[in-house]
């Protein structure tokens, strides 16, 4: 019993010191190509995303050495991650927020990631066996599934603190009344209530906070709290639009260059739902 233990906390160590070198090859990879985009010289790349310097698979290798990992060796790196499967192309992320919100911060954290696609109008039995409310996003770590997308990012930032994506507490909470009034004002079917009037004031105190200290949530660097809050506001836009035909005013500025330049980030777009999901998916709020 103390053996079995003994060898998988080893190959939980070896696994850490894998995922933690593909980190490194995916940032350097991403930095070398952003230099290649600027026009800057680059000659680095790594085939497949997966080379690693051996060194940090097996110490006793010796360093300098890279390894190109196995498909199934690579596959065994990759967290697995439950998410809304897309109600309009069979095989494809679907429109979930928090499930983005998941992939945002696995993406941004140079993490490698399998998903599994799951129909929420039809519960497969094993979904519902990992997960007691039936809702995505689910993520595995160290052989549990965890639930809810607060938990799942604050273990991530635990096991993975680098790069570090944590919001100073004073400011986790920015932006966060959009949500639930972007939801009053798209179900609203009185056009003279106050739904529209109370989002346009969170927006406009958000595009304040925006100005004195922006332009991200915690100022010059992204965080914990962007990735929260800009899959809500991209719902937003797309739903309001659809619906409402309603958008951002263009007079708040710093909302409209927080919104453009986060949701053209590789992260953003490699994550992002199809517009007709969000959609579909807001279809039976809006109806009801
Ligand atoms: N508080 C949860 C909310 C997750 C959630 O509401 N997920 C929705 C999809 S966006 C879901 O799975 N709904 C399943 C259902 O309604 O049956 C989180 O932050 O992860």
């Amino acid at each position: 019993m103390m053996m079995i233990k003994a060898q998988k906390g080893e190959r939980e160590r070896e696994r850490d010191k894998a995922v933690e070198a593909f980190q490194i090859c995916r940032s350097h990879n991403n930095r070398r190509q952003s230099e290649r985009e600027r026009g800057m010289s680059a000659t680095f790349t790594v085939s497949a995303g997966v080379r690693i310097p051996t060194s940090l698979l097996r110490q006793r290798r010796g360093s300098g050495r890279w390894h190109r990992l196995s498909t199934r060796a690579a596959s065994e790196l990759e967290l697995e991650v439950c998410v809304k499967a897309s109600t309009t192309v069979p095989d494809r992320l679907g429109d979930c927020p928090f499930t983005q919100r998941v992939l945002l911060t696995l993406e941004e954290k140079h993490l490698p990631y399998q998903m599994k696609f799951v129909d929420l109008s039809n519960k497969p039995h094993w979904f519902l066996q990992i997960s007691p409310q039936g809702k995505v996003p689910l993520l595995k770590l160290e052989e549990k599934w965890l639930a809810d997308s607060d938990v799942i990012t604050q273990a991530l930032e635990q096991k993975y603190p680098q790069p570090p994506l944590t919001t100073p507490p004073h400011k986790a909470s920015v932006g966060s009344n959009i949500f639930s009034t972007f939801i009053a004002f798209l179900k609203s079917k009185d056009p003279s209530d106050a739904t529209q009037q109370a989002l346009l004031s969170e927006l406009t105190s958000f595009n304040e906070y925006l100005k004195d200290n922006g332009p991200f949530i915690n100022g010059d660097t992204i965080s914990a709290a962007d990735l929260s809050l800009a899959p809500k506001l991209y719902h937003m836009e797309i739903a309001l639009g659809h619906y409402k035909n309603w958008s951002v005013p263009e007079s708040l500025s710093y909302l409209n260059n927080y919104m453009k330049t986060i949701f053209s980030r590789e992260s953003f777009v490699k994550t992002r739902a199809l517009h007709e999901d969000v959609i579909a998916g807001w279809r039976p709020k809006v109806m009801s």
